[in-house]
Order: C-alpha cells, then sequence, then structure tokens
C-alpha cells in the first residue's frame, strides 16, 4: 500500500472525521468526507449491536458510491444503566438535544451512585467494504468512569463526563493527540490499518 488509497469515511459526524484524519495522518490511507465523495446517503442505523449499524452504513454507502467506504459506528456504555445509552447514544434524549444537557441528565441519573459503580466505556466499531464484498470489522474500546461533575471542552459528544482514572482527567480536558492514541477510536482504527495492509488495499 504506497500510492495514497482514498476512502470514504461515511459519516456525518465532523468531530469524528477530524479525529479519523488525525489517526491516518502518515499513512497511505486517505479519507474522504461523504460531502467530498459528493454522496448524500442517509442511512437508518437502527440494527442492534455497533457492529450491525457499522457494517449497514458501510455497505449501503459502499453500493451507492461504488467506491470504498470505510464507516463507524461507536458510543458509551454505562454499566449503572445496563450498558445504556449504547448504540442510543446520538440518540438519547433526542438527536439535536445539545450535550451539555445530555451530560447533565447522566449525571442526575447517576448522582448517588458510587463511584466503584459509575464504570463505563466508549465501544467504536469500524468496518471497511468494497462494493460487493463482504465486510471486514475492527472494535476498539476505551474504559473509563462516569465524572462527578462535567469538566473540559475538547473532544465531542459525552467527553466532559467521561473520566479517564489514568489521567485523572475527563476526555474533554486532555490534549487531542492523547486522545487519538487511546481513544476507542483510535484502536479499532488502528487495527483495520493493519487489516487493510494485510488484504493489501
Ligand atoms: P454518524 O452516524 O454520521 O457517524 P453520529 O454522531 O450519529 O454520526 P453514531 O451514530 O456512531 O454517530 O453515534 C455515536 C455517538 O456516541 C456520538 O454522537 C456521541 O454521542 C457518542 N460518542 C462516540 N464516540 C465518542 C467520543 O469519542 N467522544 C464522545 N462521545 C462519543
Amino acid at each position: 500500500m504506497s500510492a495514497p488509497f482514498k476512502v470514504i469515511f461515511a459519516t456525518r459526524n465532523e468531530h469524528k472525521l477530524r479525529e479519523v484524519r488525525a489517526i491516518f495522518t502518515q499513512t497511505p490511507i486517505l479519507p474522504v468526507s461523504m460531502a467530498e465523495a459528493g454522496i448524500d446517503l442517509d442511512v437508518v442505523e437502527d440494527g442492534a449491536t455497533f457492529h450491525d449499524n457499522a457494517v449497514k452504513k458501510c455497505v449501503a454507502i459502499a453500493a451507492a458510491a461504488d467506491r470504498p467506504v470505510m464507516s463507524d459506528d461507536s458510543g458509551l456504555e454505562i454499566d449503572f444503566l445496563d450498558k445504556g445509552p449504547g448504540v442510543y447514544s446520538a440518540r438519547f434524549l433526542g438527536e439535536s438535544t445539545p450535550y451539555d444537557i445530555k451530560n447533565a441528565e447522566i449525571l442526575k441519573i447517576l448522582r448517588d451512585v458510587p463511584w466503584q459503580q459509575r464504570t463505563a466505556r466508549y465501544v467504536c466499531v469500524i468496518a471497511f467494504a468494497r462494493p460487493g464484498e463482504k465486510p471486514v470489522t475492527t472494535r476498539g474500546t476505551l474504559e473509563g468512569f462516569i465524572a462527578w461533575e462535567a469538566r473540559g471542552s475538547g473532544g465531542f459528544g459525552y467527553d466532559p463526563v467521561f473520566f479517564l482514572p489514568e489521567y485523572n482527567r475527563t476526555v474533554a480536558e486532555i490534549p487531542p493527540e492523547a486522545k487519538n492514541r487511546i481513544s476507542h477510536r483510535a484502536v479499532a482504527l488502528s487495527l483495520m490499518k493493519e487489516k487493510l495492509l494485510e488484504i493489501n488495499v
């Protein structure tokens, strides 16, 4: 894999795309946005798992674009909420509700829950497919705790309430380079990079 290999990264989330581009710098893989590829297709994420949704997105968009596509489905699993919001992370309290409200609600629900029961993880499944071919997938996780209060302005989504004991900080308080080294998305993407090299894209 020496010449640049352009892959449509099927997301409408600008933050995700920025992270993915940062993670693939210094590699021959060039993630391009759906807009750059001229694709405007909404895929309904109605799967029961991150895996199902990631596969559904990448297969549908690879067929529509007739080009290789990578997709991400990710979210936050809170053990106290039976691994919710999970695949509903983007839809929790409504898709267009601002994250300061979603995060405040999570802090409220967990207000009296002791530290040991505040365990949570980010999960990311990355899927890659060429048109008409069976997709390959990889998975990454990042373990942490739901914080006592929202802190920090970096990252996106649930980052201000997702606390990493190793850093004594929330994900929104650590530099983007640190997040992009350890995140669920970084882990899944780096496994995907190895798989793509193996299958010689
Ligand atoms: P696309 O489907 O277009 O990719 P989306 O934002 O709707 O964009 P998902 O369906 O995968 O993406 O939902 C993932 C949600 O999980 C996301 O909106 C955040 O709420 C949360 N999430 C995932 N990764 C995160 C991260 O690194 N930091 C904070 N929150 C994250």
